[in-house]
């Protein structure tokens, strides 16, 4: 059973992309294409079949697939993004993961970005951002709890979402930016601290035992190896200038 990424290109309209803690600065499409393709390659040696949405050049965000959906071992949550321009994102999501789960979906007046979502064991740990409101977390709650998933709401500030603070290097483990959330929510995980330097280092993506992390960031990537992972670094550096990070660009499953 090869574990699937869901991925789609980037638009070549990137540089309308939404931006809401980074001042808007020239993204590179052709860069930003061909670091996207050194980001897929690293996903499909981590072991992952890729599979390409079909391209959305007139979605802007659409490469970040990550926020238009949650998937969970036996359901998929499809979301209703929290920016307006990134709701059509979902529908070519949705129709992709029907085939491998029931779908659920975020309704109106909740909203939900997939990139607040940070599983670990079996909690969901949601941020509240501008993205993500209270009615979407408790629509979330209400949908994942019969399949024994429990959600708890996290206090995020100064970042676009909880994954951009915190993530997950498996259920006992979590890779942390205190700056932007509230770490003693994690009370119980053993912390591994982004270097002081390279805040917008807590996005890691753990596939198959290897952590994809950010090049730009050897600091925080030299902690993780010396927490005993294997880090496998990407260049990011253009889609960073659009907010995202190495979680945004796929979503990961097991058929
Ligand atoms: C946005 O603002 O929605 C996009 N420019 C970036 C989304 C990044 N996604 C993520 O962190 N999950």
């Amino acid at each position: 059973m090869t574990r699937i990424a869901l991925v789609r290109e980037v638009s070549p309209g990137i540089a309308g992309c939404e931006l809401t803690h980074l001042d808007r600065t020239p993204i590179d499409p052709a860069r930003a294409v061909s670091q996207h393709a050194e980001y897929v390659a690293a996903l499909a040696e981590a072991g992952c079949e890729v599979r390409w949405l079909a391209p959305a050049p007139e979605l802007p965000d659409g490469v970040f697939v990550e926020d238009a959906a949650v998937v969970l071992d036996r359901l998929a949550v499809i979301t209703r993004p929290g920016a307006e321009s990134r709701r059509p994102e979902v529908t070519s999501v949705a129709a992709a993961l029907k085939a491998f789960r029931p779908l659920h979906y975020i309704r109106e007046p909740g909203t939900l970005d997939g990139g607040d979502v940070m599983l670990a064991g079996r909690t969901l740990y949601v941020g509240e951002t501008e993205r993500t409101n209270v009615a979407g977390i408790a629509q979330l709650r209400d949908i994942v709890a019969p399949a024994g998933y429990q959600v708890r709401a996290v206090p995020v500030h100064g970042c676009l979402h909880l994954k951009t603070a915190v993530t997950a290097l498996g259920p006992e483990v979590l890779l942390i930016n205190r700056a932007w959330t509230d770490a003693t929510i994690f009370e119980g995980f053993q912390l591994i601290d982004i270097d002081p330097g390279e805040p917008f280092a807590g996005n890691s993506l753990l596939v198959d035992g290897s952590v994809i992390h950010a090049k730009e960031f050897p600091r925080t990537g030299s902690r993780l190896e010396a927490a005993g992972f294997r880090v496998r670094p990407v260049v990011a550096s253009e889609l960073a200038k659009a907010e995202g990070g190495v979680t945004c660009c796929s979503l990961i499953f097991d058929p």
